[in-house]
């Protein structure tokens, strides 16, 4: 693993309608991600956070069934200048949201350095949608369509390149709330998707052996998109969008310490921790716990 890694944070809250999500940096910070790193021998350089401007007005700020779309697209660009600059001078990206919105950022920055890279997408949802398929008009529901080159040009095009990444590239884990749109673009496209039937039916572990396998043939970098809610609420409830029954902590760590142990990962962010919404940063601690296993941590 790299051992030179920026932290970038990304105090976005646009994508969504619940408020403190644009704290999850601070909270992540609060509860130890420098020291834990740090301890594992890396070098850690915190590049502190992305300026995210708030939209003027006070109305629901929607375009074309896109929430805040100026504002989470310039907050995006910035963000992905930012990874851009990491990547190029070689350092490991770790990215902290905010919503997950910015995972399109991330990935603009990051996927102009790879020809094939490869996305674990962690998560409940498939953050598949459009303007058109969405049901809320949440932009933070739409960053995995976007970066396929699907959606508002003002999100497709951040840095003037499109699409960043491969439908063939994806791997999905831990979904378990899938709108209409998404299942059609999932078929249509073959994304690969272990949903919470498929962990329950072959357990994590050779879940993320098939992912490993996978990926391991067709990209030259992988890049992990956590979405805390992927886990379940019960164990990580500071998200604003929660759904029952999913991956417990023991899976989670289990997935993190494989991936460790895989080489692969060459970027990562953590997102949708939301302290407003936690009990006693619960959730921001699951965070660190689960960052520290993806870096190495182990009992042995
Ligand atoms: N997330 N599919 C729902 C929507 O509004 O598009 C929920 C999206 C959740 C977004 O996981 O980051
Ligand atoms: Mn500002
Ligand atoms: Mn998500
Ligand atoms: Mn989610």
């Amino acid at each position: 693993m790299n051992k030179q890694l920026s932290i970038i944070g990304v105090p976005m809250d646009l994508g969504q309608m619940r408020r403190g999500v644009d704290m999850g940096p601070s909270a992540i910070r609060y509860a130890g991600i420098v020291e834990r790193l740090e301890n594992l021998k890396y070098t850690i350089e915190d590049l502190g956070d992305i300026d995210i401007k708030r939209p003027a007005q006070k109305d629901d700020n929607k375009l074309d069934n896109l929430r805040n779309l100026n504002e989470v697209a310039e907050g995006n660009h910035r963000l992905a200048e930012t990874v851009d600059e990491v990547v190029g001078k070689g350092d490991f990206p770790l990215v902290l949201g905010g919503d997950h919105s910015i995972a399109m950022g991330s990935l603009a920055g990051i996927a102009k350095h790879y020809d094939n890279l490869g996305v674990i997408w962690y998560d409940a949802h498939g953050d598949l949608n459009t303007g058109d398929s969405s049901p809320s008009g949440n932009i933070h529901g739409m960053p995995l369509a976007v970066s396929l080159g699907i959606g508002h040009e003002k999100l497709t095009n951040i840095l003037d390149y499109q699409p960043k990444i491969k439908p063939e590239n994806i791997v999905i884990i831990g979904a378990r709330s899938l709108d209409e749109g998404e299942r059609i673009l999932i078929k249509e496209k073959g994304i690969k998707v272990y949903t919470m039937h498929e962990v329950d039916r072959m357990g994590m572990s050779e879940v993320v052996e098939e992912t490993i396998e996978y990926l391991k043939e067709r990209t030259d970098g992988v890049h992990l998109s956590l979405d805390l809610d992927g886990l379940d609420p019960e164990e990580a409830p500071g998200v604003g969008t929660p759904v029952m029954g999913g991956l417990s902590y023991r899976e989670s760590h289990l997935a993190m310490e494989m991936l460790f142990q895989s080489k692969m990962i060459t970027s990562a962010e953590f997102v949708e921790v939301n302290p407003i919404l936690d009990e006693k940063n619960k959730t921001a601690n699951m965070a660190v716990g689960l960052m520290g296993s993806l870096f190495g941590e182990s009992l042995k």
